[in-house]
Formats: structure tokens, sequence, C-alpha cells
């Protein structure tokens, strides 16, 4: 009875709580931390299974980046990377896209995607290393010859985990009409199987084209088995495209969605696919890497393709649908606060690393310029507008595998209780020597049995005023 009573209590405290929390982040609610500064203009970022992250930088460094420690393995520098021309100029060339292997611990290969040759005849291939724990070697091409330019060499890499195939978008590389021309890999989206070869089901038979009409798609992922794509507008009308196999997304007639005189006969007649959203009627955001973020570490941002942006050096935020082929709201953050933003990566707990550009040539480098920066919500603990201070804190949120909690050294004797996000208690904690005001949560219910990972909360009564923390358990 007593016991249902408190349960009651609580869920109405939850419900309170709920009420307070569900409401959009504010840029003061998140916490930064530079995770590694002089970097030389990464391009690529991503989250290996090695829980590392793994980075290119343009002039064709390749390095392993433990997160945690911040310390950097260098594995390579590719020496036929061509960026910087004989006036210094690296126009949007170098070293950009990778992936790894899916099964990278039995298959160690890393895809790579680069601009070589020289400024008059600039070429892009795609090579694949193999990793031998300290260095890459032993490359091989898979691809090569495709046409380069100073600008729009598109360049991202993306393995579909389902089947083994690796995604590569591309550039018009300037020539505007190469984007409608089938027998040009230029301003398409290319499907290889993995040692280079054609895929048997592509759209045109011992063609790599999967789609056609892209400008200069610079970013793609997998989600909820759609691929999306990030693509630079012109002057107006970045994009971010549903990629269907053997469709044409309209470019250099269509900008954006097909609204125009020219572009709705165009659309009809080529059965344009059009974008689910187009974001900037007035000028470009210069949009780049993206992601899918699903995770409730950071709940306004589920279900959301996040969108690195160059030009307006900020992230995009596309809320998508439940069934994932529409974008319901925009919205915008970290707006100018560390300059161009190159790419995007999230670690399985929900946090988010974002990869400056800020020394490509277009940016205006700031002291330590180009980083790459750790983005998670503040914990309660940092946060003393309800008067919380030092009352409660979390040492670590994500907590992994347990939890452990400081209280203010003047309380004693205290109780917290570990609620769920459906506001079941689950358990309670006690101080039970008085001189201690620190306490761990091992991550077990009342019963001594271990809860599943996911959202909690952390509530201490005193004086009848309630102190808590929204935290993340992760197992
Ligand atoms: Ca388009
Ligand atoms: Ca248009």
């Amino acid at each position: 009875m007593v016991q249902k009573k408190i349960i009651k209590q609580i869920n109405l405290i939850f419900i309170i709580m709920t009420l307070s929390f569900c409401k959009n982040y504010s840029q003061s609610e998140f916490e930064f931390r530079d995770v590694i500064t002089n970097l030389d203009t990464p391009w690529e970022i991503l989250w290996g299974e090695d829980n590392h992250i793994w980075l290119t930088e343009r002039f064709g460094r390749i390095s392993r980046l433990n997160p945690q420690t911040t310390e950097i393995q260098h594995l390579i520098t590719i020496n036929d990377v061509f960026m910087k021309d004989e006036n210094g100029d690296p126009g949007e060339r170098g070293l950009m896209g990778l992936v790894l292997h899916p099964n990278f611990t039995d298959s160690p290969y890393v895809y790579t995607v680069y601009t070589y040759g020289n400024r008059n005849n600039t070429k892009i291939k795609i090579v694949r290393f193999i990793f031998d724990g300290n260095q890459l070697h032993s490359p091989k091409i898979l691809l090569d010859n495709i046409k380069g330019a100073w600008n729009h060499n598109g360049a991202r890499l993306l393995i579909d985990k389902s089947d083994l195939t690796m995604y590569i978008s591309t550039g018009d590389a300037a020539e505007t009409a190469l984007s409608q021309n089938l027998n040009s890999l230029n301003g398409k989206i290319l499907r290889m199987n993995l040692d280079g070869t054609v895929p048997k089901d592509n759209p045109f038979p011992n063609s790599y084209v999967y789609s056609w009409g892209h400008r200069n798609p610079q970013g793609l992922v997998i989600a909820g088995g759609k691929l999306y794509s990030s693509e630079h507008g012109p002057n107006t009308d970045d994009e971010l495209n549903i990629i269907y196999k053997g469709r044409n997304y309209g470019w250099p007639t269509v900008n954006g969605y097909c609204d125009k005189p020219q572009e709705i006969q165009f659309c009809k007649d080529s059965n344009v696919v059009e974008p689910i959203l187009s974001m900037t009627p007035q000028r470009t955001y210069a949009v780049c890497g993206i992601d899918y973020y699903n995770h409730n570490l950071i709940p306004d941002f589920e279900n959301s393709i996040l969108i690195t942006c160059l030009k307006d050096a900020k992230l995009v935020v596309a809320k998508l649908n439940e069934m994932g082929d529409a974008v319901l709201e925009e919205k915008i953050y970290f707006e100018r606060q560390f300059g161009r933003l190159r790419d995007i990566c999230i670690s399985p707990d929900g946090r988010i690393f974002i990869a400056t550009s800020n020394r490509d040539g277009r940016g205006d480098p700031k002291k330590n310029d180009d980083r790459i920066i750790e983005i998670k919500p503040k914990t309660s603990s940092n946060n003393s507008k309800n008067g919380q201070g030092n009352m409660l804190k979390i040492k670590s949120n994500p907590a992994i595998n347990y939890a452990q909690f400081i209280i203010h050294n003047n309380l004693l004797n205290q109780m917290i209780k570990i609620v769920d996000v459906n506001g079941t208690l689950k358990r309670n904690l006690s101080f039970k020597e008085s001189n201690v005001n620190e306490f761990i949560w091992d991550g077990l219910d009342n019963e001594g049995i271990p809860v599943p990972q996911g959202l909690y909360f952390a509530i201490m009564n005193v004086n009848d005023k309630n102190y808590s923390i929204k935290f993340i358990l992760i197992r």
C-alpha cells in the first residue's frame, strides 16, 4: 500500500518532469569538448566498430582517433593525392571520403576516394587499403579515371551492410551536362561491389550508375532501409534526397523542387525525383556530411537527419516522419559557433561529433583549428537554473554499466530513487555511511535484477523539495 502510494507520487513527479523536458533544446543546453585540435581540413569522420573515430584530412592523411583518451594514430599519408596546385590553391580537391568494411574484424578493409593527377587533368579514384593494426598498406584500385575538377568532386562513400555494396557520390566536375549523360560517371550516385565490380542488379547493365541528375552530392547515409543524400545547390536550393534506383534527380534543369515553369515540364518528362527537403530558396547553406540520429540522449533529435553546413556554418536537424519519407521540421543549431562544418558522426551512446573545415581556404581559421568537437546535452549537475547547484550530481552521463552520484557534503543519510521513463520505481539507494557523499548505482533493481539500458531519473527529496537528474544508462 505504502509502496503503491510512493509509485503514484513518483508517477506524478515524472509527469511534471516530462512536461518540463518536452521542449526544444536551446544552444545553452549542450556542452562541447574539443576531442582533437590542429587538424588540417578533415573531410570524413566516422565512428568505427572499434569505438574509434576514423578520419581523413584533405592533404592525404588517414588517422584513427580514440575519442576518450584523444590519442591519435596516423595510419598513412597517401602520396599520390593531388590537392594543392602550383599556386597553392587546394580547390575542392584532395583525399575525401572513407568507409570501413562492415565486418572490419574479419575483413580489415578501408575504402577511400581522392583526386589525383594535376590541375589540367584531375581525376578521381577509389582505393582499398588493408589495416594491420598500425598502418594502412597494399592499396588496390577499385575504380579510377573518374573525371575530377577544381570543384564539384562529390566523393562521399557509404557501404550498405545489407548487401555489401558501396555507394559513391560524384559531382558534375563543373560540366553540368555530364549529370544527364548516362555514359558519364559524373553527377551520379554510383554503386559497386566491394571488389570493384558492377553489381548485377544495378539499374543499367554493366554500369556503376545508380541514380543521375546530381550536381554535387557530398552526404550519404542509410536509415530504415532508405538511402539519403545531401546535395549542394547552385545559388539556391540545397537538397536532401532519398535515392531510388535508376532515377533522375533533375540537375542541371531542376533546382530543388519541381516548381518553376521550365522545371515542371522537365520533371514530368523525365520522372524527376524531388528532394524531401529543399532548404534554401534564398541562398545555399552548402550542405555536406550527414548522419541519422535516433537516440534518446537528445530526444529532440530523434528520427532526424543531421546535416552539416559549410557556408552557413551550422547544423541542420531535419526531423523525419515515421515512414522516413518526408521532413516534418527543419531546425538550426550551433550557427556560426565553430565555423564551417564538414562532417558528422554519432557514437552508439548518442553523442554527436562534428569536424570543422576552417582551413580549407574559404574559412576563417581560429586558433587550434581544425577541430573535432563532441556535443552532448549538459548534465543536470551543470545546470543550476532550478537551484539544484551541487545538491545532486552524476559523474558521467551517459552512465556506462553503473551510475555514480555525488550529493552535497551537507546532506547526509539521504535516499535517492531511481525511476525509469514510465515512472516506475526501480531502486532505492540509501547512503549508509554518514561521511560518504558518493554513491554508485550498480544498474540493479530492488530485486537485484539488472535493468535494461535506457533513460532513467535519479530523484532526491530534501526538505520536501525534489532534486532530479535525467541520465542514460548504457550496457
Ligand atoms: Ca535535384
Ligand atoms: Ca525548383
